[in-house]
């Protein structure tokens, strides 16, 4: 679980920046290559034009863009694109038109900015090197409920992919697949059976209890505006002590080096900083957290992960003050 949609209260996602900015597709670059200079510093310009301004970035995509049918309801606005019943159609044909002409079409991953799963799937693309087609999907606003985004996920999360055909949901499997079909080496996601293990483990223990722990804690606020409830705190608390031993002599969360464990658990400690859950009494965390930040920055961590993680921080202040 994650952003709910059950909840009517909307919040305002209406500056999500829609970023495309996946750019190396031909050759992957090796995991942890950073983007070339001129690349981040354009990336940072592009993100600070498109806070002051989204419509005027270079990277808002109207995506489907020049796809014969593309009905005009699939755009809601200038920088955001609804999931329309009749896109999947259009999508197929252009997909199969794709393969017999042998052209590989991009990857479509359906997201919302504020969504911390999905900016742990988005984070991975970028470092693998996968460019992504995002398309908006605002569960805010019903999205994920439309026909035909049920037929494609029957459970209406966010993150989805659909690559050329292959439909796949869930952020952490999302991650591994990157790496497993498109990463230059494994470094990410570790083929020794004990490496991957330890990777599985920090994921399983980030999507059961870590991000479950602050999604119990925080989000009926954010979404329900119901009291904070400090018994949730406390079992918070104590997970991330979990995470604080974890971590104990580590450099990162499964070994030496930086995977996708670490993006995914990354992500959320992000959210916790952004909902301001004092870090001081969980010195390993803060020390790896600084560190793995430092490894995603020329990445586009600001950009893809930050940018969501202080909406879900605003959303938060919005309800408690
Ligand atoms: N474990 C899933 C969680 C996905 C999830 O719950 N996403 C939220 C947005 S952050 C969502 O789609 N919510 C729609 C709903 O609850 O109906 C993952 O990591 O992908």
């Amino acid at each position: 679980m994650g952003i709910s949609s059950s909840s009517k209260k909307k919040l305002d996602t209406s500056n999500t920046p829609v970023n495309d900015g996946r750019k190396k597709k031909a050759n992957h670059p090796p995991p942890l290559q950073p983007l070339p200079e001129n690349k981040a510093e354009e990336a940072e310009k592009t993100f600070e034009r498109m806070a002051e301004s989204p419509e005027k970035s270079p990277n808002v995509k109207k995506v489907d863009e020049g796809t014969p049918k593309l009905d005009e309801s699939a755009i809601i606005s200038e920088t955001k694109v609804k999931v329309e019943d009749k896109n999947e159609t259009n999508e197929d044909s252009s997909h199969a038109a794709a393969k017999v002409s042998g052209i590989k079409m991009p990857i479509d991953l359906y997201y919302l900015t504020p969504s911390a799963p999905c900016r742990a799937a988005m984070m991975t693309a970028r470092i693998v090197g996968v460019e992504l087609n995002l398309k908006v999907c605002n569960i805010m606003e019903g999205d994920h409920m439309k026909e035909d985004y049920g037929k494609m996920n029957p459970q209406r999360t966010i993150p989805t992919l659909n690559d050329n055909g292959f439909i796949l949901w869930e952020s952490r499997p999302i991650m591994a697949y990157f790496v497993n079909q498109y990463g230059k080496d494994d470094s990410l996601y570790p083929k020794n059976p004990k490496d991957r293990a330890l990777v599985d483990q920090r994921l399983y223990f980030d999507m059961g209890s870590l991000y479950q722990g602050i999604v119990e804690y925080y989000f009926p606020m954010i979404f329900h505006s119901t009291p904070l409830n400090p018994e949730k705190l406390k079992a918070l608390e104590k997970t991330v002590g979990i995470l604080n031993t974890i971590l104990d002599g580590r450099t990162f969360s499964a070994g030496d080096h930086l995977t996708i464990a670490d993006i995914s658990l990354a992500v959320s400690v992000s959210n916790l900083e952004a909902f301001e859950f004092d870090l001081a009494p969980y010195p390993n965390v803060k020390a790896w957290f600084l560190r793995t930040k430092d490894a995603l920055a020329p990445f586009g961590y600001e950009e893809i992960n930050q940018t969501g993680a202080n909406m879900m921080g605003s959303f938060l202040k919005s309800k408690t003050g």
